[in-house]
C-alpha cells in the first residue's frame, strides 16, 4: 500500500495548555515516527514526499485571512505559542490586534502556534491532496496519509482540537468534483470541523462515530440531531456513544454509519486510534483486533479509499492499531 507522509511534521512541537494550566502534550512528534516504524516493520508499505502545494489550494475551504493568520503567526516569534487569552465574540472585531487574532481563529486553548505549525500543516495538506489526485486517476485504489498534526477538527476559520487544517476535508472536496464523496470518521472525538465545512453540501456525505458531546470534546458539536442544513439536509450523520464504549456496542453504529456511506464514489476515512482501550484521552475500549475489524469492513465497501491520520495518542499502541486497520487493503 502507498504511503504518503509529511515530513514538515516534525517542525510542530505544541505545548498544551488544559484549564489555565500547561500538560504534557499529548500530539507529539513520537507519534507520527511510532507509526512510520510501525508500517516498516510490518513491511508492504510504499513511502512517498507530496509534491509541495501552494497555499492558493488552501481556499477552497479555508478563509484566506485564517490562512494568512497562521502563516504570520508562525512567523511571529515574537511568543514561542500563540495561544488565545481572549475570545472575540460578538459582531466582527474591528481590531486586527494580535491579540484578539489569536482567540478569533481559535476555539481552545490545546491549540498552540509555534514556529514550524504553519509548515507542518500545509504539509498534511499537501499529503492529502497529493493521495486525492492519486486516486483520482486510478494511480491507487487506496492510500494511507501519515500525517501531524490532525485536521478533522479544523473548520473554515478557526483552529481547535490540535488541527489547524483539514486534510481530509480538503481531499474530500477535491474528490467531490468527480463523483459521490463520503466521509467516515472514527476518530473518537467528533469531527466538527469535516462536519462544518461540508454542512450544507449533499456532494459530501459526513459520518462520524465518536465520544458523546455532552461528556467530550468538542462538547458543542457532533450531537446526533446534526443532520445538515439546507441542501445538506440528510447528509450529515452522528453516531455519539458514552465514554467506555467497547467493540460490542460499537459495532451496530459501525454498520450504521457505513451504510450511511456505502454509496459513495470515493471515500475517506479520519483514522483516528484514539478510541482504543490504551488511549490516554480518549476514554473508549476498542481492543486491536477491532481496528482490523473496522478495516476489513471498509476495505469491503469497494470504494477507493483515502486514509487520513487524525488523532491517537498512546505512543506504544499507536502503530499497531494503524497496521491492524490497513492490513485489509494488503496483497
Ligand atoms: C485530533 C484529536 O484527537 N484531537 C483531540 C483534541 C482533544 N483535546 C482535549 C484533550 C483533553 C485531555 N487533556 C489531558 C492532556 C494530557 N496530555
Ligand atoms: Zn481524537
Amino acid at each position: 500500500m502507498r504511503v504518503i507522509v509529511n515530513s514538515s511534521h516534525a517542525g510542530h512541537l505544541p505545548f498544551e495548555c488544559e484549564g489555565g494550566e500547561p500538560v504534557t502534550p499529548s500530539e507529539v512528534p513520537g507519534r507520527f515516527e511510532a507509526i512510520r516504524t510501525a508500517l516498516q516493520t510490518h513491511g508492504g508499505f510504499a513511502f512517498e514526499e507530496p509534491d509541495p502545494i501552494d497555499e492558493s489550494a488552501l481556499l477552497a475551504l479555508h478563509d484566506a485571512d485564517y490562512v494568512a493568520y497562521l502563516r504570520e503567526a508562525s512567523l511571529d516569534r515574537t511568543v514561542q505559542f500563540a495561544v488565545p487569552s481572549v475570545f472575540p465574540f460578538g459582531p466582527s472585531p474591528r481590531t486586527k490586534n494580535a491579540m484578539a487574532r489569536r482567540g478569533l481563529y481559535c476555539f481552545d486553548t490545546y491549540t498552540p502556534i509555534t514556529a514550524g505549525t504553519f509548515a507542518a500543516a500545509l504539509g498534511g495538506a499537501a499529503a492529502a491532496i497529493h493521495a486525492a489526485e492519486r486516486i483520482a486517476s486510478g494511480a491507487d485504489r487506496a492510500i494511507y496519509v501519515l500525517t501531524r498534526p490532525p485536521g478533522h477538527h479544523a473548520e473554515r476559520a478557526r483552529c481547535g482540537g490540535y488541527s489547524y487544517l483539514n486534510n481530509a476535508a480538503l481531499a474530500a472536496d477535491r474528490f467531490a468534483k468527480l463523483g459521490r464523496v463520503a466521509v467516515l470518521d472514527l476518530d473518537v472525538h467528533h469531527g466538527n470541523g469535516t462536519q462544518h465545512l461540508f454542512y450544507d453540501r449533499s456532494d459530501v456525505v459526513t459520518v462520524s462515530i465518536h465520544g458523546d458531546p455532552d461528556q467530550m470534546f468538542p462538547y458543542f458539536s457532533g450531537f446526533e440531531d446534526e443532520t445538515g442544513t439546507g441542501n445538506g439536509l440528510g447528509f450529515n450523520r452522528n453516531f455519539a456513544l458514552p465514554p467506555g464504549t467497547g467493540a460490542n456496542p460499537y459495532r451496530p453504529a459501525l454498520e450504521a454509519a457505513l451504510e450511511a456511506v456505502c454509496r459513495a464514489e470515493f471515500l475517506i476515512v479520519s483514522l483516528g486510534t484514539d478510541a482504543h482501550e490504551s488511549d490516554p484521552i480518549g476514554g473508549f475500549k476498542l481492543p486491536t483486533e477491532f481496528f482490523a475489524e473496522m478495516g476489513q469492513r471498509v476495505k469491503e465497501l469497494n470504494v477507493p479509499t483515502l486514509v487520513v491520520q487524525e488523532g491517537g495518542y498512546n505512543l506504544e499502541t499507536i502503530g499497531e492499531c494503524v497496521v491492524a486497520f490497513l492490513r485489509a487493503w494488503e496483497g
